[in-house]
């Protein structure tokens, strides 16, 4: 099938989807539920005191890029104070591995398909309605300050539930950036992390008699990349290893042998040059462009280290929240694919780390499936407020207590078409401890299972093998489970 045909297509999925978005999620904030219904307290009765939060979003970081996640060389150590002095989750997930639902599933706990942030064109408007996590805990009496990039639209006006507004239109430039600041749009100088750094910072200092909720969202780690200056040359003697499936023969994966002049898409490997860039800073050998992310992790390393020092210094350290996490994975030559947006691993698994030493202990490692949905839920039950009773994620405070609890054994996670980005067409998929299905929902003859146990980098397709034809009917039995209790389309 073409890609005008699956476009086609998609856009039935966009506006099924958006159709059912719009029905819980328009209007006025919903009225608060009790608790999370699994018997965990919400907070109230927890907390003598209501923890502030620093949430800290990059953009396109891949889950095993820090120190704390098993990176070789990279030194990243205030994000890894984190995960020290806190909880690393080790298998979290994104339901969407694509900036914009990614980020309206961080902020409502919903799924794509029902918050109808679908894709990465103009959701402005839609993105001014959701009822998002920084609302209701303004709502409930929090200081909310959201500082960067919101990737929702071209329209950098500020959204519901935010006392203090700092961002800039699309993805802005990382050198002398133009920011919309409390309704004033200006070019300021300096490097745009470093730049949200201190309006983050200048925030955390303020005097204030209520808790706070600072949402941090960087420009940072999204390409084109460019380095701070003083970070201009890290790591230049570093080796950039290649990654397990960079030599992935494609031979069961009928969906990357089409030919549908990818835009992002690494021909031969990390050897060789990705085709088809637009932008000059995205050129060159694929190990340049790996050092140079790395390079532009170093300033939120940075960042989270002057976050760190202003909330000693302020004394509200162990009093406050912290959460380091990506919108989405990377691709870095992971089937020959330089993205994020498909089905496998490094696409939809993200670092996902928190401190909080009332309630978490140091060096905790969460090993269950947490994904970008729990967020609102967390930080609702950790502040006090109630659960949305549409959220689709949940709390993940019984995991931290450390006490055997129900958790989800599987999940679901989806992608609906862009035509600026053939290669990947619409795609659900389910993935258990084990296994991961693949349909994809507008071709046929084109769906992958693979065994994660026996086969981790998804190399060998199992769809037509005596082994995943007898997993198949489960596998598509628990999606279409997972997508009826979530609100979605039934499958045809
Ligand atoms: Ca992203």
């Amino acid at each position: 099938m073409g890609c005008r045909t699956g476009f086609r297509r998609a856009r039935g999925f966009a506006a099924l989807c958006a159709a059912v978005a719009l029905l819980p999620a328009a209007g006025a904030p919903r009225a608060f539920g009790t608790t999370t219904g699994d018997g965990v307290p919400d907070g109230r009765g927890v907390f003598a005191r209501r923890p502030n939060v620093v949430f800290i979003l990059v953009d396109d970081l891949r889950y095993n890029a820090l120190g704390c996640t098993g990176h070789p060389f990279v030194k990243t150590p205030n994000i890894d104070r984190i995960a020290r002095e806190g909880a690393n989750f080790r298998n979290a997930f994104v339901t969407t591995p694509l900036c914009s639902p990614s980020r309206a599933s961080i902020l409502t706990g919903r799924y794509a398909h029902a918050h109808g942030v679908t894709h990465n064109g103009d959701n402005a408007a839609l993105s001014h309605r959701l009822v998002t996590f920084p609302r209701l805990l303004h709502d409930a009496g929090y200081q909310t300050a959201f500082v960067g990039k919101w990737h929702m639209g071209r329209d950098d006006s500020p959204r519901p539930g935010f006392d203090r507004w700092v961002s800039f239109k699309e993805h802005g430039e990382y050198v002398d950036p133009v920011i919309t600041e409390d309704g004033r749009t200006r070019a300021v100088r300096g490097y745009m992390t470093d730049v949200l750094t201190d309006r983050a910072v200048a925030f955390i200092r303020a005097k204030r008699s209520k808790p706070f909720l600072l949402y941090l969202a960087h420009k940072a780690v999204h390409g084109p990349f460019t380095p701070a200056e003083r970070h201009r040359f890290l790591y230049a003697e570093e080796h950039i290893p290649q990654v397990p499936s960079s030599n992935d023969d494609l031979a069961g994966k009928p969906v990357l042998s089409r030919d549908v002049k990818p835009r992002r898409r690494c021909k031969g490997g990390p050897k060789g040059r990705p085709r088809g860039r637009r932008r000059p800073p995205m050129d060159g050998p694929l190990e340049d462009m790996v050092r140079n992310q790395l390079r532009v992790l170093q300033a939120v390393d940075d960042g989270v280290g002057a976050v760190f020092k202003a909330l000693e210094e302020t004394k509200q350290l162990d009093d406050t929240l912290i959460v380091f996490m990506s919108d989405n994975g990377f691709l870095w030559g992971d089937h020959t694919l330089i993205d994020k947006r498909a089905a496998y691993e490094e696409s939809i698994r993200i670092p996902l780390l928190m401190r909080y030493p009332r309630f978490i202990r140091p060096g905790t490692a969460v090993d269950q499936f947490v994904l970008n949905i729990d967020v609102a839920p967390t930080l609702c039950d950790l502040a006090g407020v109630a659960v949305p009773a549409d959220a689709h994620g949940r709390s993940v405070l019984p995991l931290l207590r450390g006490k055997p609890t129900f958790w989800r054994q599987s999940f679901l996670a989806e992608y609906a078409f862009e035509p600026f980005y053939p290669q990947i067409p619409t795609w659900r998929a389910v993935r258990d401890a084990r296994w991961k299905y693949i349909r994809y929902t507008e071709l046929a003859g084109m769906d992958e299972l693979y065994d994660l146990a026996a086969d981790p980098h998804e190399m060998s397709n199992l769809i037509d093998a005596p082994a995943g034809r007898a997993e198949l009917p489960r596998l598509r039995a628990e999606s279409e489970r997972l997508l009826r209790e979530t609100q979605g389309v039934p499958p045809r």
